[in-house]
């Protein structure tokens, strides 16, 4: 039985196309500089969203962890949300790699972080107190229900960075999602920010990468900072080539996702046990819970029955669920999920 994968849109498999474009992608030694498809996507990407230099690399966490280290020195304290991904889930590596000390402040629900609180968590000149040197916001964000973050709001937070001389980063792991959601381009969404690291490997279907934009200083330190890491790469070309059909092809049609995750919040809306968050989806992922009086066990026993049904889900907590739809989950596979909710409860 093939499952009906909701547990992210990081399980996507590669399209036809891609399999396509890697097998003839021309490549070369890229810690040279010399692997044709990886400096083209760079290009592209850089373009897209207007910032003067990209770097690829493996992953949303080494883009997230280069781009912050690349901001800051050991001890320097980073100002996030404590729903953060980069706080969450990223192993503390920006702690335990770069020496940088976190803030956390309160995530909104709207997955904004307050400006007074920004303002608040902002270190006076202290020899006591670690020197604040960057914020970080994420669009799409994640826990906050894939919620999009505004332009408006983007760009008053850019503002006070700059006031206070910070640095501001954005994990934009879905940030195509945001814009199409927000029906703004990406451009916008990430004008204000220094940098933003954007994955190819989750909606955009490709199988590996992640994409860190910016100056070309920083991307210069965000370079050797990769290297560190162990990520340079040699011929990752056949991997940029997927993320270049990503690119091209497969950003356009992210609302299609959008419009399965309603069709989904809504099929699961009508079944008696289940709670959806209030307003979600917000984009491709569809939150909920199991009603307080349904007894019918824990999440994880529920995503397990499911299962056996054939459909996967995201286990969040004890009893609330995270489905996200992509490139492929079609209508069929939508009507799927919700009969095996329904025969489950
Ligand atoms: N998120 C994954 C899990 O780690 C939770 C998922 O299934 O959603 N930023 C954001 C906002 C993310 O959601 C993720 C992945 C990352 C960064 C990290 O990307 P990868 O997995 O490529 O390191």
């Amino acid at each position: 039985m093939t499952s009906i994968d909701l547990r992210s849109d990081t399980v996507t498999q590669p399209t036809p196309a891609m399999r396509e474009a890697m097998a003839q992608a021309p490549v070369g030694d890229d810690v040279y500089g010399e692997d044709p498809s990886l400096n083209r996507l760079q290009e592209m990407a850089a373009a897209r969203l207007g910032k003067k230099a990209a770097l690829f690399v493996p992953s949303g966490t080494m883009g997230n962890l280069a781009g912050i280290l690349a901001h800051c020195t050991r001890g320097d304290e980073v100002i996030l949300g404590n729903k953060a991904h980069t706080f969450l889930f990223e192993a503390g590596g920006i702690s335990a790699l770069g020496g940088v000390h976190s803030c956390q402040i309160p995530n909104q629900e709207d997955g904004t972080l307050d400006l007074d609180d920004i303002r608040s968590a902002i270190r006076p000149d202290d020899a006591h107190q670690p020197v604040t040197c960057l914020v970080t916001l994420e669009n799409t964000h994640n826990r906050c229900g894939g919620v999009a973050l505004d332009v408006k709001y983007t760009r008053a937070v850019g503002k006070l960075a700059r006031e206070h001389d910070l640095r501001l980063h954005l994990d934009g792991a879905r940030l195509f999602n945001a814009a199409a959601a927000l029906g703004v381009d990406a451009k916008e969404l990430v004008e204000p920010v220094d940098s933003v690291t954007f994955c190819l490997s989750k909606g955009l279907c490709a199988p590996v990468g992640s994409i860190l934009c910016g100056s070309r200083d920083f991307i210069h330190r965000a370079h050797r900072i990769r290297k560190q890491l162990g990520g340079g790469m040699r011929q990752a070309g056949v991997l940029a080539a997927a993320g270049i059909v990503a690119l091209e092809t497969m950003v356009e049609r992210l609302p299609e996702d959008h419009k399965r995750a309603r069709s989904l919040a809504q099929g699961l809306a009508q079944i008696p046990g289940l709670v959806l968050d209030p307003g979600t989806p917000h984009t491709n992922m569809v939150f909920l819970s199991l009603a307080d009086d349904a007894q019918i066990g824990t999440a994880s026993q529920v995503a397990r029955r499911l299962a056996d049904q054939g459909v996967l889900v995201g286990v969040v907590s004890e009893r609330r669920f995270r489905l996200v739809t992509h490139y492929w989950i079609d209508d069929e596979a939508v009507g799927q999920a919700i009969s095996a909710f329904r025969a489950v409860l």
